[in-house]
């Protein structure tokens, strides 16, 4: 078994994108710039989008968070995106999700301009992935394909199995291993049996939400398994989706939780800043 680590793999990909950054400002007197937009005070956002900035502190990308506070109105908040659609400075915004439930994530996203969506959830850029052409992927799903190509492992006639049907993870990690030739199927919560599909699985991908929902005997001996969930035990520890002690022993490769798919989300954001600031003008 192998541990496909997402940590030291992000950190050789900030390295490379470091000197990328500095080559921009040298060429073309380019400083890619991110803006993230965070509504309210859940405290997990807060650190998500803190770690964000640090990240791009560390490649010399500029970032600026625009705080609101949680009874801020759609409008206000479209508003904002539209003065940052128009600002040359800002090639990346970034809404923090999840907005509070009265802001409709739908519409706000659709105002963020397709050309500075480093999310990768505007519809156009949706489409733009499930039609095969260049586009913003979200982050995650393409910090999971970073992570197999890094390890040599090509998804082409294997058997795909996506756990979670979400638009920001389980979506478009479905479209990128179809893109890449894999015989993929997608669960959910109607799956009638979840065990009877994961069981297939030569690469299982899991971002639901349950710790402990993927256990051993859910799993083929051999399997490659991405574990995309982020839970929180009663004592406070970080666990995934996965029975990583267990399930770790049949695996032909294992995403750790955490330092496997979380740190790979960050760095691709990063990776599309930069596409984004190179594609300026
Ligand atoms: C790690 C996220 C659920 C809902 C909204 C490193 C991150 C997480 C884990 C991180 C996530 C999850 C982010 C680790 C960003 C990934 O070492 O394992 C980094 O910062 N993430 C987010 O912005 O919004 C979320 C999960």
């Amino acid at each position: 078994m192998t541990i496909l680590d997402g940590k030291a793999l992000s950190l050789k990909i900030k390295d490379e994108m470091k000197k990328e950054v500095e080559e921009l400002k040298q060429t073309r007197n380019i400083v890619p710039g991110l803006a993230v937009i965070l509504v309210g005070d859940d405290p997990a956002s807060h650190t998500y989008v803190k770690m964000k900035a640090k990240a791009c502190k560390e490649v010399g990308i500029y970032s600026i968070t625009h705080e609101m506070p949680s009874s801020i109105s759609e409008a206000e908040i479209i508003e904002t995106i539209e003065m940052m659609n128009k600002n040359p400075n800002i090639d990346g915004i970034l809404v923090q999700l999840p907005l509070p439930e009265h802001i409709d994530s739908t519409k706000i996203l659709e105002v963020i301009s397709p050309k500075k969506d480093v999310d990768g959830f505007h519809p156009y850029n949706v489409g733009r992935l499930t039609s095969g052409l260049d586009s913003f992927v979200p982050c995650t799903p393409l910090g999971v394909m970073e992570l197999l190509n890094e390890y040599h492992i090509d998804p082409k006639g294997m058997d795909a199995v996506v756990v979670g049907a979400s638009n920001i993870v389980g979506k478009p990690m479905a479209a990128l291993l179809l893109n890449a030739n894999a015989t993929v199927d997608i669960c959910h919560i109607y799956t009638k049996d979840l065990k009877s599909h994961t069981q297939r699985a030569d690469i299982l991908v899991v971002g639901v939400g349950k710790p402990g929902l993927i256990t051993e005997d859910m799993v083929k001996e051999g399997a490659i398994v991405i574990d995309i969930g982020i839970n929180k035990t009663e004592d406070g520890k970080i666990v995934g989706d996965v029975d990583f002690e267990h399930v770790s022993k049949k695996a032909s490769f294992i995403t750790p939780v955490p330092g496997g798919v979380g740190p790979m989300t960050i760095a691709m954001l990063l990776k599309n800043t930069i596409k984004a600031a190179k594609g300026r003008n």
